[in-house]
């Protein structure tokens, strides 16, 4: 294996001549190692099967399968497919997924920790993914704010980008509503928590799944403390130019594996719509997903 470092960008590495088929315990660590140091590394030159992808997120820990089976790969469970292709005339896993700033799993009891992507169609223009790095989104944080959200919870939720399934055709909308909050309550987690590996405090609030912040009573606090982490960290910014905002493109045979604790990721899609099918694999690591996670 061999690593080669961002130099032009903010983040990020390449790892080449990495196989999996020859791969020692080592190489795992040695890739998680380089997920936690620059947040996003990008396997070169890969060409795994499905089954080859599932094995590769299997070395780096426990997969966790997507909740909603709609998103499923027909085959492998462990499979999430971001598709606008239809096969044999119909359509596999979701379309335009994740057209919002979000962490994956923010809204669940337990995310994990590990993000990895395997883009099998790659749009010929509007290729990659917007990051935002929320450690240091956080330490560019203004005072006032810090002081503001310092020993706060945060209250995410999948409801405003819950994506209607076919079989929700006809049904009322508010028991659409109501399964959602029952099958995914909001849950709290810190406002900002220290990564368990860097020991960065991160900010981990999203325009996507962040409702509400509350205080260590249990009191919510003012609804504009949300839009203002919002803009303050680059989350309202539709030029995509503010510095926080870093767009990670990708070639055939590049497998990307990001810290999903770290970064908060929105989806490039367009309105003319390219083809595009993105394979995903989700992992627990082996270290709590924040410092104090589960501590009563
Ligand atoms: O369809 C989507 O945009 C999926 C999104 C609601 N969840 C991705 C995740 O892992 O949290
Ligand atoms: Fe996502």
């Amino acid at each position: 294996m061999r690593i080669e470092v961002e130099t032009t960008q903010a983040m990020g590495a390449r790892i080449h001549d990495f196989d999996l088929h020859t791969a020692a315990d080592d190489d795992f660590a040695q890739i998680k190692k380089h997920v936690y140091a620059h947040k996003i590394v990008a396997l070169k030159d890969q060409q795994l099967s499905s089954a080859e992808f599932i094995e590769l997120g299997r070395r780096l820990g426990e997969i966790d399968v997507y909740y909603e089976p709609m998103y499923h790969h027909p085959e492998h469970r462990e499979i999430f497919v971001s598709s606008n292709v239809p096969k044999d005339g119909k359509q596999v896993g979701v379309p335009k997924t994740g057209k919002f700033w979000h962490a994956d799993y923010q809204f669940m009891p337990r995310p994990f920790g590990l993000t990895l992507i395997y883009p099998q169609v790659i749009p010929r223009e509007n290729r990659g993914t917007y990051f935002i790095d929320m450690g240091k989104a956080y330490q560019n944080l203004p005072e006032e704010l810090k002081q503001a959200i310092a020993g706060t919870r945060a209250e995410q939720s999948p409801r405003r980008y819950f994506k209607i399934r076919p079989s929700d055709v006809y049904r009322p909308v508010s028991e659409l509503l109501d399964e959602i909050e029952q099958k995914t309550p909001a849950v709290k987690h810190p406002t900002a928590f220290v990564h368990p590996v860097t020991g960065e405090t991160v900010l981990y609030v999203s325009e996507g799944f962040t409702c509400a912040l509350e205080d260590e009573q249990g009191n919510r606090l003012d609804e504009k403390l949300v839009p203002q982490l919002l803009e303050a960290t680059g989350q309202l910014d539709m030029t995509f130019e503010h510095p926080n905002i870093h767009l990670q493109t990708y070639e055939e045979g590049d497998l990307l594996i990001w810290d999903n604790r770290s970064l908060i990721h929105r989806a490039l899609h367009t309105t003319t719509p390219e083809p595009t099918v993105s394979h995903r694999v989700t992992v627990h690591d082996e270290f709590p997903f924040y410092e104090g996670f589960g501590a009563a």
